[in-house]
């Protein structure tokens, strides 16, 4: 299968991590310890295997959350956490995600586009990372596209008061929208951060952060993308061809934010969402979503 065809499957999780994960790369996200746990919040924990998701605890109180995923799979991947729509449930998800893979230019059903994501860290296989994600009462799903088993978690209304603004200053704000990412134009300091990511825009989007060689610039980063996505052959871009997800956040809906944790060395970074855009299914990226920065 094509990548670009197969990057139409909505979410592009596996996607992503079944057409890039064989090129090498360094660990970039941040491991358990950052600052995120000075926050005394609830935690849950998900961990992806070989086989699939699971999810610890199965219920949580609703609000600020600290989210561990715990990549003990093959490949580089993330999770998309999303609130059930009211009548949908795991197994027409199910349903959903196996018409997607057999039928990957079909669009995705438009609820996708209505309902919640709340995020997660990428990682590369083997690596942990966190963030503070914001949950709403009701009943979520972790998954990406087959062939990995979803998990379910539940999300209760909180007893008493409505859940409090976070009292964290982030390192720095990305806002991502269509079709940009905001907030990368200046150097980044490098070392342990964390970026406060939001979705400012209407449709669900999704960061992923990869190295690139040092000097490369925004015309050179969106060409190669540009070259990968329409199968051009790999020999004629080869440094990157494709680049390896380092770290970045899963699918975020508009309105939502999620506290990144994440330690970049001194480097050339691209930012790039895949996110499908609904009428068409063409990944963001094809409409000019992806963002070279520096770390320094
Ligand atoms: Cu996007």
């Amino acid at each position: 299968m094509h990548r670009r065809t197969i990057l139409r499957a909505f979410g592009g999780t596996t996607a992503l991590a079944l057409g890039l994960s064989r090129f090498g790369g360094h660990l970039a996200s941040a491991r358990e310890g950052t600052a995120l746990d000075a926050l005394g919040l609830p935690e849950v924990t998900i961990t992806v295997t070989e086989t699939g998701y699971q999810v610890s605890p199965a219920t949580m109180p609703a609000g600020w959350t600290l989210l561990t995923f715990e990549n003990q799979g093959p490949d580089t991947n993330s999770a998309d956490v999303m609130l059930l729509p009211p009548g949908e449930t795991m197994e027409g998800l199910l349903e959903v995600l196996a018409a997607a893979m057999a039928s990957p230019t079909a669009a995705p059903p438009p609820w996708i586009y209505e309902t919640t994501f709340a995020g997660a860290p990428w990682t590369p296989a083997g690596v942990s990372a966190q963030a503070v994600v914001l949950l709403s009462a009701g009943e979520w799903v972790i998954f990406s596209p087959a062939p990995l088993t979803p998990a379910s978690l539940t999300v209760t209304e909180e007893s008493a008061t409505p859940a409090a603004p976070l009292a964290l200053q982030a390192d720095r704000e990305v806002r991502m929208q269509e079709y940009a990412f905001l907030g990368l134009d200046d150097t980044v300091p490098a070392g342990p951060q964390v970026w406060q990511v939001s979705n400012t825009g209407h449709q669900p989007h999704f960061l992923t952060v990869s190295e690139l060689p040092p000097g490369t610039t925004q015309a050179q980063f969106m060409d190669s993308l540009m070259a990968m996505m329409s199968g051009t052959p790999e020999a004629e871009g080869p440094e990157l061809a494709g680049p390896a997800i380092l770290g970045g956040c899963a699918t975020l809906s508009d309105g939502q934010s999620i506290y990144l944790a994440l330690d970049l060395a001194a480097g050339t970074y691209g930012a790039i969402c895949f996110f499908p855009e609904p009428e068409t299914g063409v990944p963001h990226v094809m409409l000019g979503m992806a963002q070279v920065f520096s770390v320094d």
